[in-house]
């Protein structure tokens, strides 16, 4: 199946359907496809490194955040000399032997081949955490696409198709999603108490999903259930929403990375490790903080984000389609 990297192969080709020109394919046909020697060859010069969160369009909560590394796609473009009538890639990867369960992906050429100021490219990705992509990672190879939300990032990859053909094909958008839509910025609780006392301070914690807007703040607005909600504001915009702590990078990052430290010099960090910016776009970043309910009863507590260009969530773009980012409601019981 060519999923373990001695058997890998990816191809690079003109779409059969298309005026594509490609002077070179890179092709199982011709001898002249990727293998994994030649992807680890260009990677002692071109590998890049940056966190990026895999969030799927239609989950409430990020599956996770990891260091990729990967040979960003367009060198693998140009090996196949593409010389023009070329407006999209389309791509895939292993799924099962009927093409009509095939997942499929594709992105603008343009995004390809240059990146917007600050972004990052677009990667074949072999790493995870500097360890090699697991199979259920999508393993030996998957595309990552560090402004997109999952289905863009397609796993086992073997074909990449160079197609005149501008429109969008995705399997994603077939099964009525909306597959332009960048990441969004959102807020999610990790830890709220059910029942507290009167009085008492309790500590609450969750994380935040940094979209492309970037994120100035997250807040939490408690409510007394029995209070009744403004029927002409389903954002509760006018809510006394309040201010918790983001929380600045860690000095251990997880993952299973050695002694928690990233590995040399990934993108979006200087020489000394400390992140450029913070919190970083397209990424996770934690929050925290403390409660004090004076008068027992039921309560609503909510949570949101405002992006850094002021924006609360979950506009500007509340279509659940384009990404989830509904305001989360847990609910607290407070005692005597
Ligand atoms: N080949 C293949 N790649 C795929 C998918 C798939 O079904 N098949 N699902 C996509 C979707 S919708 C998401 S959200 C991400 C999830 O990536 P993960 O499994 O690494 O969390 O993989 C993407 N890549
Ligand atoms: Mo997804």
């Amino acid at each position: 199946m060519g999923l373990a990297p001695e058997t890998w192969q990816l191809e690079v080709v003109p779409d059969p359907e298309s005026n594509a020109e490609v002077e070179r394919p890179l092709s199982k046909a011709a001898g002249t496809a990727l293998d994994w020697a030649g992807l680890m060859k260009l990677a002692e010069t071109k590998a890049v490194r940056f966190m990026f969160v895999m969030s799927c369009t239609n989950g409430k909560t990020p599956c996770g955040m990891g260091l990729w590394e990967g040979v960003p796609l367009r060198d693998v473009v140009w090996l196949a000399k593409p010389t023009g009538n070329i407006r999209r890639v389309f791509y895939y990867g292993y799924h099962n032997n009927d093409p009509k369960q095939r997942f499929q992906s594709s992105l603008p050429i343009g995004r390809v081949l240059e990146d917007p100021p600050g972004e990052n490219p677009v990667i074949l990705c072999y790493k995870l955490n500097n360890q090699w992509l697991t199979p259920k990672r999508g393993g030996p190879v998957r595309m990552i696409v560090p402004d997109g939300y999952g289905n863009k990032s397609v796993k086992w990859l073997q074909r990449i198709i160079l197609t005149n053909n501008p429109q969008a094909n995705d399997t994603y958008a077939e099964w009525n999603n909306d597959t332009v839509s960048h990441i969004k910025t959102c807020a999610r609780f990790i830890h709220t108490p059910e029942k507290v006392k009167a009085g008492q301070a309790v500590p609450i914690t969750g994380l935040a999903q940094v979209g492309m807007s970037g994120l100035s703040k997250v807040q939490y607005w408690l409510v007394p259930e029995s209070e009744p909600l403004s029927e002409d504001d389903p954002y509760f915009t006018k809510a006394p929403w309040i201010d918790a702590d983001i929380l600045p990078p860690p000095e251990h990052w997880g993952g299973n990375l050695p002694e928690g430290k990233l590995p040399p010099i990934p993108r979006q960090f200087d020489a000394a490790g400390k992140p450029i910016r913070w919190p970083i776009p397209n990424t996770i970043v934690h929050w925290a903080a403390l409660l004090r309910i004076e008068h027992a009863g039921k309560y609503d507590l909510y949570c949101r984000t405002i992006d850094a260009n002021g924006t609360a969530q979950p506009m500007p773009r509340p279509f659940p389609k384009s990404g989830h980012n509904a305001i989360q409601k847990v609910q607290i019981v407070v005692e005597e």
